[in-house]
């Protein structure tokens, strides 16, 4: 399997992000979840782990809204021009609003105001290198795509994104994400027929909900903890289906508290049965490890077995994969659980 991995990710290394309650806490997407995932991973026997293709903006534009992109690209320096101090203190501090934008009609012009316009929550500090790394996150998911493209090679690539992408939408950051890598990749893949995204990460997939929601050409379903009681709480709801032409291709599957692998699996084949009915050209995995027991973010309690069947259960629809690593914070099983669903796709 070809696996798309680009070290520009550790450019992006804040020192906190804040949790609930106000704690700053060491950032918990840390460079050394792909450390680990890179060890796992060499010990499989047709690993092919290869640096991603430079694909330009477009791809990128194709998704994100332009006055978004602006923004991340020229944020830091902004941030750094307005607060010189503050921001050369980096390994203690970030560009992290303390407002937020509840009204989105009007982008405000200082650096602050834009945070808080273009930014979902605290967990997305911005530092000197994070635009350089989301931006060669999209890049190993536009390589993972364009390999899946191609009818001579294996019909699954796996992409090592980090920064992840799933809460990203078309102009918001949020959850760990800045560019929506998976919804990058579909999109790139539309020009070959219709695409599904199918999200196993822990938490709804709200960005990528947000980015294709209109649309039919491609299928959105995202299995998640239920946001009634979740990080993102403000989607992922199961009677959210889609709007306008997009009505019937966006499905989300709240799960509660404590779902194990009996039950998760249950949910997979429901999934299955709806990407099976829709027979796209290619499917996209958002792939995260923190439904796994004893994740510190997580409340279900899948084992690794678990896994690996829903790798194994998703396989067999025999489509084109391009699998996009999302989150996952158990370091230490991180890459023995990404290693268990890859194993079942060639
Ligand atoms: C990103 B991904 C802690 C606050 C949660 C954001 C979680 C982002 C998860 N109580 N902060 O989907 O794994
Ligand atoms: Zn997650």
């Amino acid at each position: 399997m070809k696996i798309f991995y680009d070290k520009t990710h550790c450019l992006h290394n804040p020192a906190f992000e804040v949790f609930d309650g106000g704690q700053r806490v060491p950032y918990l997407e840390s460079p050394e979840r792909m450390d680990r995932i890179l060890k796992a991973i060499r010990k499989m026997d047709d690993a092919e782990i290869l640096a991603p293709r430079d694909f330009g903006l477009d791809p990128i534009r194709a998704v994100h809204s332009e006055q978004y992109l602006t923004f991340l690209a020229s944020a830091w320096t902004e941030w750094l021009a307005a607060t010189p101090e503050t921001a050369a203190a980096s390994d203690k501090t970030a560009l992290m609003p303390a407002t937020f934008a509840a009204k989105r009609d009007q982008m405000p012009e200082t650096i602050l105001g834009k945070a808080g316009f273009f930014l979902l929550d605290l967990s997305v500090p911005i530092v000197e290198g994070t635009y350089s790394a989301a931006l060669a996150s999209a890049n190993c998911a536009l390589s993972a795509a364009e390999t899946i493209s191609s009818s001579i090679a294996p019909p699954s690539s796996f992409a090592l994104c980090r920064p992840p992408g799933h809460h990203a939408g078309r102009e918001i950051a949020g959850g760990y994400c800045f560019l929506n890598n998976a919804a990058i990749a579909a999109q790139w893949l539309t020009r070959f027929g219709q695409v599904t995204i199918l999200d196993v990460d822990y938490h709804a997939g709200n960005g990528t909900q947000d980015i294709f929601y209109s649309r039919s050409d491609v299928l959105t379903i995202s299995i998640h903890a239920d946001p009634a009681f979740e990080y993102p709480y403000y989607a992922g709801y199961a009677q959210e289906t889609g709007a306008g032409e997009g009505l019937g291709f966006h499905r989300n599957f709240p799960l509660p508290a404590g779902t194990d692998d009996t039950a998760y699996l249950t949910t997979i084949n429901q999934a299955i049965a709806l990407i099976s009915d829709y027979a796209p050209s290619s499917l996209v995995i958002s792939l995260g490890m923190d439904t796994y027991g004893g994740d510190p973010l997580g409340r279900f309690k899948l084992t690794r077995e678990g896994i690996g069947e829903i790798g194994h259960r998703i396989s067999a629809l025999g489509l084109p994969t391009a699998i996009i690593m999302e989150g996952g914070y158990n370091t230490d099983e991180l890459g023995e659980n990404v290693a268990a669903f890859l194993e079942h796709f060639r």
